[in-house]
């Protein structure tokens, strides 16, 4: 499982206020952080950058790569000039940059997928379309197959497009996990070749901190199972990172198990262990979500 360190991040404390500054002192310890942390893609997340994008991006993208020139990134803002403007200075990374992202939307796509072609660049595929958040796996096809088709006849091809079924926090929306799931194990029937990503933190927004990393971590494996080959991901969480590098196979064989129902008791397991398939049952809709779920 690919990584893509999510914390150069405008939202953060520091770093927004490192990139209101144009410091970037503070912006190239977040970047050789992310990758001694192994990152695999660091992701520039500027939001909406309305106003500055167009010179902020640039700026930012020279200061990351001045310090880590071997790790590829990933453009994060709606500013499609932006986005251009970070392209225009990028220097070549062993792996292409990723445009994060293109939206199901015609008006977006026209204009996006000519900036991807033009600039050899990978881009995350957003499965949001002209009446936002898809309601199920059926809508997330129609809408992925109507964006690979436009990119793959404008010379982009199934390779170098990330699809994002787009993930849903699960204290809110506990019955969008099946369908993200099912979408996974369609894609590569639908678009072969195709990658695949997803903002994984979502799962876990809104639910208390100190309970995020074992959400992220479960769905993470749960995710993987259906063919998901990267995710977006908190490099601060270093045994999410272990079990996406293979280095937790114990975690995901139970993982596995308890999707199956083939999982020990829990009164039989380590309370690390009975943690996980709790989590399982609850991600996947067996028990209803609450915030003491661990403790029931
Ligand atoms: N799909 C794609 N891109 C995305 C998302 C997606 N980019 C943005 C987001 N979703 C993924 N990135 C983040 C970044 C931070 C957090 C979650 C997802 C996060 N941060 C902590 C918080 O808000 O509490 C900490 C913030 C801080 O640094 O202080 O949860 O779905 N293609």
């Amino acid at each position: 499982m690919l990584c893509i360190g999510e914390s150069l991040n405008v939202m953060g404390k520091t770093i927004g206020a490192a990139l209101k500054a144009r410091d970037p002192k503070p912006i190239q310890e977040e970047a050789l952080f992310q990758k001694e942390k192994g990152m695999d893609y660091i992701d520039i997340n500027l939001g909406p950058a309305k106003k500055d994008g167009v010179e902020l991006m640039p700026w930012v993208v020279q200061a990351v790569q001045e310090v880590v020139p071997d790790v590829p990134l990933a453009l994060d803002t709606s500013n499609i000039d932006a986005i251009e403007a970070g392209l225009k200075v990028y220097k070549e990374t062993p792996q292409p940059p990723l445009i994060n992202s293109i939206m199901c939307r015609v008006e977006r796509y026209e204009k996006m997928v000519p900036i991807a072609a033009e600039y050899n660049a990978d881009f995350i595929a957003l499965m949001w379309g002209p009446e936002g958040l898809p309601r199920d796996e059926n809508e997330r096809a129609a809408l992925c197959v109507e964006l690979l088709y436009y990119a793959n006849e404008a010379g982009v091809p199934n390779e170098k497009i990330w699809v994002d079924g787009i993930v849903t926090p699960v204290n809110v929306q506990q019955e969008q996990v099946a369908p993200m799931m099912k979408f996974y194990e369609m894609l590569q029937d639908i678009a072969p070749g195709a990658k695949s990503t997803c903002g994984l933190s979502n799962i876990s927004n809104g639910p208390p901190a100190h309970l995020r990393p074992i959400l992220n971590q479960t769905y993470m494996v749960m995710l993987q199972r259906c063919g998901m080959y990267s995710v977006i991901s908190d490099p601060r969480d270093e045994k999410l990172t272990d079990i996406a590098k293979g280095k937790r196979e114990d975690i995901v064989d139970m993982i596995y198990k308890t999707m199956d129902e083939e999982n020990p008791p829990v009164s039989e397991l380590s309370k690390e262990m009975a943690d996980y398939v709790k989590t399982v049952e609850v991600i996947l809709g067996r028990k209803l979500y609450s915030d003491s779920w661990l403790e029931l």
